[in-house]
């Protein structure tokens, strides 16, 4: 769901601060578009668990689903609205595969080794969503078929497209994005975009500059 956050002069606004309002969908990733190929993919959920699985895309189809609606925030300005996504829900994942105590984050790993920390906190929430669907039809390539991860309230680079594994972490570690100047945490409803913004425990430290 989509909530009303109150801004500094009181009035409800549905765009984080600092963020524009874009018409349609843009497509924002680095690098190729990957090509799906069923027989070589697989979505692994590694780490710390004694569960460890590895689907074939064919076996998502076994787990749980739901919908989520929701905006997609890229920490460069734009933000586009009312993404209708269906796919497994993190907390399924979760379930099935569960993470030992000491698990506090997760690397979510996309093709050609992007990928994207997160809180444990922040995958589980009930809006995280391994996406396969958008408004009623596949992904298309370019935003990420056959499955993406969606974080609706984080920034849209917590999102990976083309996933490919969830790592259960027991320390944090930084994510393509994460190392090179972009926050750890990415609210952006507290505009964490960059990394020099960072307040101690935010984040593994970072090399000085
Ligand atoms: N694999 C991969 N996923 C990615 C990225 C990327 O570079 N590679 N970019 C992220 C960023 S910065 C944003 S804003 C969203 C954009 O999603 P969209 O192209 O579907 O709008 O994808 C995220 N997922
Ligand atoms: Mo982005």
């Amino acid at each position: 769901m989509t909530v009303d956050h109150p801004t500094a002069a009181g009035t409800p606004s549905r765009i984080p601060p600092g963020q524009r309002h874009v018409q349609g969908w843009p497509v924002s990733h680095y690098g190729p578009v990957p090509r799906f190929r069923p027989e070589r993919w697989s979505l692994r959920v590694h780490g710390a668990t004694s569960a460890e699985r590895n689907w074939t895309f064919d076996e998502l189809a076994g787990l749980p689903h739901r919908t989520v609606v929701a905006d997609l925030h890229c920490a460069t300005g734009p933000t586009s609205t009312d993404h209708e996504w269906y796919g497994i829900p993190a907390t399924a994942v979760l379930d099935v595969v569960p993470p030992t105590p000491a698990v506090t984050h997760v690397m979510a790993w996309a093709e050609y080794g992007y990928a994207a920390n997160l809180r444990l906190a922040d995958f589980a929430t009930s809006e995280t969503l391994l996406a396969t669907h958008h408004n009623g039809e596949p992904l298309t390539a370019e935003h990420g078929f056959p499955l993406r991860l969606v974080v609706p309230h984080l920034y849209g680079y917590k999102s990976p497209k083309w996933l490919r594994a969830i790592e259960y972490l027991t320390e944090d570690r930084r994510g393509f994005w994460e190392e090179r100047g972009y926050h750890n945490i990415a609210d952006p409803w507290q505009e964490q975009r960059y990394s020099y913004q960072e307040q101690e425990g935010d984040g593994p430290t970072l090399p000085a500059a």
